[in-house]
């Protein structure tokens, strides 16, 4: 069953005008386009199809807010890599994410999706270099961590965890075996929850 049983999709935005009220809690998904962030999102959430997951990468160039529950949002923020990000954080993508982490009050969290076999790449860094900016808290997740055998998991896993040190934390997940679900469904939930979120 969802802990979100309401749950519902509010709006995409290509510009921040289009960006629902600033009120409540609101939480954040980013990731290299293919990393499995539309998996990870309705796993946690428990919801099949609610954030479109697609084998076609870097379709989706829109931020997407649902709703939760009344005044707790998760916002699904467009893919990147291949050729974006780093170097490319002036462009109209780095200008609307840039723009939503640096004004964005009811923001309280920010899961970043990477594949465990791949591990953290440029764009991760420049999320991570966001995030940092705004002292905004960081959970990673390294998906698809059913691909690895559980020694090399666990190896990507303590490799992760030394290059964020105090940056971020981190956790194994998979959206196919259900991987550590409850950890990131405990993460969401406190940041949901968290004091100065106020409803
Ligand atoms: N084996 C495995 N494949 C996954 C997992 N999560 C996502 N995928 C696959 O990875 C591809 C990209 O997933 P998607 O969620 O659309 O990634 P997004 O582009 O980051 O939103 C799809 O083919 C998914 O089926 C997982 O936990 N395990
Ligand atoms: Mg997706």
């Amino acid at each position: 069953m969802s802990q979100y049983p309401n749950a519902r999709f509010l709006l995409s935005a290509n510009q921040s005008s289009q960006f629902v009220p600033d009120r409540g809690a609101e939480v954040a998904f980013a990731g290299r386009s293919n990393s499995g962030k539309s998996s990870a999102i309705n796993t946690i959430v428990n919801r099949r199809q609610f954030a479109r997951t697609s084998k076609t990468p870097g379709r989706t160039q829109l931020i997407n807010f649902f709703e939760l529950a009344p005044a707790e949002r998760l916002v699904d923020l467009p893919g990147y890599g291949y050729a974006r990000v780093a170097g490319s954080m002036q462009d109209h993508w780095g200008r609307l994410i840039t723009g939503y982490f640096e004004t964005r009050r009811s923001l309280n969290g920010l899961f970043l999706i990477v594949d465990v076999r791949r591990g953290l790449l440029d764009g991760d860094h420049a999320m991570l270099a966001l995030a940092e900016s705004v002292g905004l808290p960081v959970h990673v997740l390294l998906s698809k961590s059913d691909k690895l055998k559980r020694g090399q998991a666990t190896k990507a896993l303590n490799e992760a965890a030394g290059t964020l040190a105090d940056r971020a934390s981190v956790q194994l997940f998979s959206a196919l075996k259900r991987t550590g679900v409850d950890e990131a469904r405990r993460v969401l939930a406190g940041w949901l929850k968290a004091p100065g979120a106020a409803a």
